[in-house]
């Protein structure tokens, strides 16, 4: 028998192909080098650099899963997850720039835009130079997106909109905002439209106050008769599938993500553990504190395992949007638990910015909420095996 690597218990360097290690190792030196000496200011200050997307432009990190023709990497969902989880190994609020840029805007502009939508927006967001956001959720609409009211009213050479999203990340530095509208020409189904910063009646004022994910600057997007033409709707969906099937993919994304903030709580603990020393021997001697280290080590090498299978499923086109609720869920709430054990195990210094992990778990929160509540992936899975709807 080998022996036995406590930091990668099931081995899962050796299931990434080498592109896949390329391209994590150039995450890791970028969240590293990059993303780590901003952090604990950008926090307690609550800003966000907007130059942080160019950088991840540059790096490749933005768009790893669409073709090379369009700016993209055309690297596997894999590899995407493995981004994902090294800038979340900073901060979550990093990884929601990426992963809202990746999957929630160049996506539904890649599957479901038209060719000119394509080459006029895609390059520019995988380099960068445009920042995206993507406005489903509204004020009396979270959980049930279904329930939104914004609408799009056709006129003569395009439609009108109206409404209002709530909690959109990048939204107040947006320069492209997929927005997600009930259209009357189209039977009042959902249909998406791409809109440019600066239209008429288009604005996206900061929610302020936030106490979780403070480096991710969060907005309202009000539209109000905002009018655009029939070259900002994308024309290859219909209904709730489409915003769906950006959300799956995202959702993916935050499981690999949210096993990086949870090795960053685990690798603090055990670390602080070590070094620190109480009633003449090391807290990392004691019985409890050995089985909290038991416990973190064992959730994340089962939810990096877990997601390592669904991004292969996917990349072979055998995923079920389940099996994303499945890991979604899961790798969220354990890594939120294990946060929480982190802040603990590190007793007072826990609540000091210096050691990070009481921003993980606070980001956490966000995390276990946003793109489906721990709650609703519960009820999506009781609704897969039992054939019965508990939403309402
Ligand atoms: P339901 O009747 O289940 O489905 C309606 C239509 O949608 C289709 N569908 C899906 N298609 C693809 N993938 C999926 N995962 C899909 N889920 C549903 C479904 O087949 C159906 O299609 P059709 O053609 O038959 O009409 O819909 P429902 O209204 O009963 O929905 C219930 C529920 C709870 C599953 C759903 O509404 C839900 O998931 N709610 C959570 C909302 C959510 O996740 N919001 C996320 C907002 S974006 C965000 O948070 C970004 S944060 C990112 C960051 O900063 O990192
Ligand atoms: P609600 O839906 O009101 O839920 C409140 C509580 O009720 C939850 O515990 C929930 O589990 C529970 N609940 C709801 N329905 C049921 C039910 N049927 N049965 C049992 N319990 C139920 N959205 C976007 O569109 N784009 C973004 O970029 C984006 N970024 C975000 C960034 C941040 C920082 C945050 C906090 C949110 C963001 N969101 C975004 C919104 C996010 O997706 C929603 O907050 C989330 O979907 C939950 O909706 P809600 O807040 O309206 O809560």
């Amino acid at each position: 028998l080998s022996r036995f690597t406590w930091e990668d218990p099931f081995l899962l360097e050796d299931q990434l192909s080498d592109e896949e290690r390329l391209i994590r190792d150039a995450a890791h030196g970028y969240a590293q080098d990059n993303l780590q000496r901003r952090v604990i200011a950008a926090y307690r200050d609550e800003t966000t650099d907007p130059d942080i997307f160019r950088e991840m432009g540059e790096m490749g990190l933005l768009g790893v899963t669409v073709p090379e023709e369009y700016g993209g990497v055309g690297a596997s969902y894999v590899a995407y997850g493995l981004v994902a989880r090294e800038v979340e190994r900073v901060d979550s609020g990093y990884r929601s720039m990426m992963s809202v840029q990746s999957s929630l805007v160049m996506y539904p502009i890649h599957a479901y835009g038209s060719e000119d939508q394509r080459r006029k927006y895609l390059p520019k967001l995988a380099s960068g130079e445009f920042i995206g956001c993507f406005g489903l959720t509204e004020p009396d609409a979270g959980s049930d997106p279904g329930g939104m009211r914004t609408t799009a009213r056709k006129t003569d050479g395009g439609y009108v909109l109206n409404g209002t999203k709530m909690w959109i990340s990048n939204a107040p530095i947006a320069d492209v905002f997929v927005v997600w509208a009930k259209s009357e020409a189209h039977g009042g189904k959902i249909r998406g439209f791409v809109l440019d910063r600066g239209l008429k009646g288009l604005s996206a004022p900061k929610i302020a106050g936030k106490l979780s994910l403070r480096a991710s600057v969060t907005g309202e997007i009000v539209m109000d008769n905002v009018e655009v033409g029939e070259d900002a709707i994308l024309p290859g969906v219909e209904g709730l599938k489409g915003p769906f099937g950006c959300l799956n993919r995202a959702r993916y994304g935050i499981a690999w993500g949210a096993m990086g903030a949870a090795e960053f709580c685990w690798q603090a603990a055990r670390q602080y553990g070590l070094d620190r020393k109480q009633f003449g021997r090391p807290l990392a001697q004691t019985q409890l504190f050995q089985k909290k280290l038991a416990d973190m080590q064992t959730e994340i090498a089962l939810g990096l395992q877990a997601a390592l299978r669904v991004g292969r499923l996917m990349d072979e086109g055998r995923a079920a949007p389940e099996m994303i609720s499945l890991i979604k869920r899961n790798n969220c709430g354990k890594a939120l638990d294990i946060a929480r054990a982190s802040r603990d195990m590190h007793g007072g210094n826990g609540i000091s910015e210096e050691f990070q992990v009481m921003r993980h778990m606070i980001n956490l929160e966000t995390v276990n909420t946003y793109e489906g509540t721990h709650d609703v992936h519960a009820l999506i899975l009781g609704r897969a095996q039992t054939d019965l709807q508990a939403f309402f």
